[in-house]
């Protein structure tokens, strides 16, 4: 069903959209149509067209882009609460990962379950981001690492939008980790594993872009090359999980390939900085992983600034390196970690997040873009990035419907 045409008024704005800071429109009205938004701005000035649509008033509330989790791995069997505790009595995430725990351990949890066993665990974390007002959410395979469970994890994640009111993007992440089975093989598990379920993946159609892990304790530049020129052979764009714990020079390899985004970065060098600035591929800042790891390390947040590289903020939502569901925790993280501003965080969470997965159509309140919005018991858009453990959402309008009234 096509909702009606809709004027949306009594609001304070945060349309991310223009040179001002936060787009911010005082007193702010919005139209919308079937197709989509129609006109923004300021309540003073609405055209004749549309002040007859219904009115929707927002009480005075702070409405913004509905947001968007541009970074989870929300579909995986088990979780590492042990290893949790395993690395407080000291041990490192690679060391845990040499041992035979870490990503290795999700995979054959993964592998255990039914598609249907996968679905029902991710329902959950889904809804909880749901509930902060998450329009749009990108799921990664990658715990599979055999091309049975590898489809499996897309064809869960796919099933998702049927069950609940969200969209998703899907990456395929096979070059996630090696396989016990391909110990010290990792050139032949990119061959027969990586590439094949790629172009299988991508037969079914349940790939929307090609990532990667390009680390010590998983691929090197060399190897994601091939996963990324296979990608390119099939027409999907690519993004990385790059220097998160050393620096490969991951992101200047996936930038060269015109990078949607390039994900965690905290031991980037300032020539990779540029080369992401000279191919306008995103910066991911998952400050969920540099937290739960107690990295020191910080991203080069100043630099990205200086070169104009676009910031996006997600969860990275895992049962590994960042057991968060909330991207409102993760924007706060975001600020109080790495000194974003709450308008970066903001922005990380809609515009750039949009941008990072390829998405033009979303991430700002703007004509011609989608009617997916968030509206907040809040005043001023910082308190989303300000308090922590809270969640002002008031509801969702998605598609110009208002589907979730909290309150
Ligand atoms: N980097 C991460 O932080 C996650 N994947 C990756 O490549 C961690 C995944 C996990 O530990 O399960
Ligand atoms: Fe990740």
């Amino acid at each position: 069903m096509r909702h009606p045409n809709a004027l949306f008024l009594k609001c304070r704005a945060a349309t991310m959209a223009g040179d001002t800071p936060y787009g911010l429109i005082e007193d702010a009205a919005v139209a919308v149509t079937p197709d989509g938004i129609l006109w923004a701005g300021s309540a003073s000035d609405i055209p004749a067209a549309v002040a007859h649509y219904p009115h929707h008033d927002l009480g005075g509330r702070l409405l913004t882009p509905a947001l968007i989790d541009c970074h989870t791995h929300l579909v995986h069997g088990g979780n590492r609460a042990g290893e949790f505790e395993m690395r407080l009595t000291g041990a490192s995430y690679e060391e845990v990962a040499r041992a035979g725990g870490g990503i290795v351990s999700t995979v054959r949890a993964t592998r255990e379950e039914t598609e249907d066993d996968l679905v029902a665990a991710a329902l959950p974390r889904i809804d909880a981001l749901i509930a902060e007002g998450v329009s749009t959410v990108e799921v990664k395979s990658g715990y599979g690492l055999d091309i049975e469970t590898e489809l499996k994890m897309l064809r869960a994640a796919r099933r998702l939008p049927a069950l609940r009111p969200v969209e998703v993007v899907t990456s395929f992440l096979a070059a996630h980790a090696v396989p016990t089975e391909y110990k010290d093989r990792a050139d032949a598990y990119i061959d027969e594993v990586c590439i094949p379920a790629l172009k299988a993946a991508h037969v079914e159609g349940l790939v929307d872009a090609v990532d990667g892990f390009c680390e010590g304790i998983a691929f090197t530049p060399g190897q994601i090359a091939r996963v990324f020129d296979a990608a390119e052979a099939l027409g999907l764009p690519v993004k990385l999980h790059a220097e998160q714990l050393s620096n490969l020079g991951g992101a200047a390899m996936a930038a060269s390939y015109g990078a949607l985004s390039a994900d965690h970065l905290e031991y980037l060098d300032e020539a990779g900085v540029q080369a992401m600035a000279k191919a306008g591929t995103t910066a991911v800042i998952l400050p969920g992983a540099f937290y739960t790891l107690r990295e020191t390390q910080m991203p080069p947040i100043g630099p990205f600034r200086k070169h104009g590289v676009p910031m996006a903020v997600a969860t990275d939502l895992n049962p590994g390196s960042s057991p968060m569901n909330s991207l409102l925790l993760a924007m706060n993280m975001a600020c109080t970690l790495f000194r974003m501003t709450p308008e970066e965080a903001l922005a990380g969470a809609t515009r750039n997040a949009a941008r990072a997965l390829g998405l033009e159509d979303r991430g700002q309140i703007a004509p011609g873009l989608r009617a997916d919005f968030a509206v907040w018991n809040a005043e001023h858009p910082a308190e989303l990035s300000y308090r922590f453990g809270f969640n002002p959402l008031h509801q969702r309008i998605i598609g110009g419907w208002i589907d979730i009234p909290l309150a």
